[in-house]
């Protein structure tokens, strides 16, 4: 079947940008539908013509670059303080494929605040979410659109930075940093989750990388402070949210991208879901690299089984991950100090290019905080 394109009313996007343009603290909400429609130039050149700041949805993460002086980050169940600020601030919502669905993984829409939303599902157009204009299309063309209609309105230009977001976000973002700072270069043992995440970054090239994490605690901790700068360096998953199914999709983005180096980011209940499909890995020579943050714990799932996790350590595990890889065939590290991770991840990446999967077991903290600021 052929796929058809559509754009939006040409009446709402002439109005919407007039709005936007008077609106003193817009941002936009960027979900999924900009992966669909590979509109990655559009949503810069927009941002860039109008100064909005840019948040994605969990979805939506990577589909704007994180490093963009306009990013806000992304904003799921955990998110940046940038997203919390703007959030509470804005005078104008634009959607940019986005469903607007209420869910736990996702920043909440603000709902005091006029909205628009582009989005090719029409019947996304007011189901949680009661908005003002409907820009109902392909998000490459509707942005397309609206880039030519701020060009007639503002000019070539645009507009420039009259509201004063880049030192606004620069400023929120310093915060942010100075916050969690202290956790991304934590020495404490067991090793920080955060730790693991700074000293995987520093090996890696995360724009030519592919991350993706597991439900659970290892999904809030790296979704506000891993860097997504290039499109498809991450792949942000969880409004349903099963457990291990991190794993099949690290597995499908090797496949679909076997120049990125693919890692997997799960806790020790996931891997205790689907962990055995490492071997598959092994036999289809799918070099992708699985770290395991064992805390021994589901983490705080003993508050929702008191009595059981009390009684019979239900929240609990043992077991020895490296071991059980090893057996499926992956090179595997096992690593119980911050010291111990760059090399590790050198071998385990080594061992990716030759087509053989890896798995780092971390020995890590049953680490509770997390950057949740809206709820
Ligand atoms: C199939 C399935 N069962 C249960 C859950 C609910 N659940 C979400 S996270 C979690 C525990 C995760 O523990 P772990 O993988 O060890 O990660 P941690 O949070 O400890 O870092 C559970 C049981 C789920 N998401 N999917
Ligand atoms: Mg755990």
């Amino acid at each position: 079947m052929k796929v058809h394109r559509s754009g939006a009313d040409p009446d709402v996007v002439r109005e919407v940008v007039a709005e936007l343009l008077k609106a003193s603290a817009p941002m936009m909400y960027v979900g999924q539908g900009v992966h669909y429609a590979e509109a990655y130039e559009e949503l810069i050149e927009f941002a860039e013509l109008t100064h909005i700041p840019v948040m994605t949805t969990l979805a939506g993460k990577s589909a704007f670059p994180e490093s963009h002086v306009l990013a806000l980050g992304t904003g799921a169940n955990s998110g940046t303080l940038m997203v919390h600020h703007y959030l509470q601030k804005t005078d104008y919502v634009l959607g940019v494929g986005a469903s607007f669905t209420n869910t736990h993984f996702n920043a909440p829409v603000p709902k005091n605040a006029p909205s628009a939303q582009i989005t090719n599902g029409v019947e996304d157009i007011n189901k949680d979410h009661e908005i003002d204009h409907g820009l109902i299309g392909d998000a490459k063309l509707v942005l397309r659109q609206m880039i030519e209609e701020v060009k007639r309105q503002a000019g070539e230009n645009g507009r420039g930075d009259v509201n004063g977001v880049i030192e606004e976000v620069a400023t929120v973002r310093a915060e942010f940093m100075k916050e969690w700072g202290p956790h991304l270069i934590s020495d404490e043992l067991p090793i920080s989750p955060y730790r693991v995440l700074t000293e995987l970054k520093k090996v890696v090239d995360p724009d030519n990388s592919i991350v993706t994490h597991d439900s659970g605690y290892p999904r809030e901790q790296f979704v506000p402070f891993w860097p997504s700068n290039t499109p498809h360096s991450y792949i942000g998953w969880g409004k349903s949210t099963q457990l291990g199914y991190g794993l099949g999709l690290a597995l499908g983005a090797k496949l679909a991208m076997p120049e990125r180096q693919v890692i997997n980011v799960m806790g020790d209940a996931a891997f205790g879901m689907a962990g055995l499909d490492i071997e598959t890995a092994t036999r289809a020579e799918i070099g992708l690299m699985t770290i395991v943050l064992n805390n021994g714990v589901m983490t705080h799932y003993d508050s929702h089984m008191p009595f059981s996790s009390k009684k019979y350590g239900t929240n609990a595990f043992g077991g020895e991950y490296a071991k059980v890889a090893e057996g499926l065939g992956a090179h595997t590290e096992v690593v119980e100090t911050p010291d111990q991770l760059g090399p590790a991840f050198r071998r385990a990446a080594e061992a990716n290019k030759n087509g053989q999967p890896s798995l780092v077991e971390a020995k890590t903290k049953a680490e509770e905080t997390v950057a949740h600021y809206y709820r």
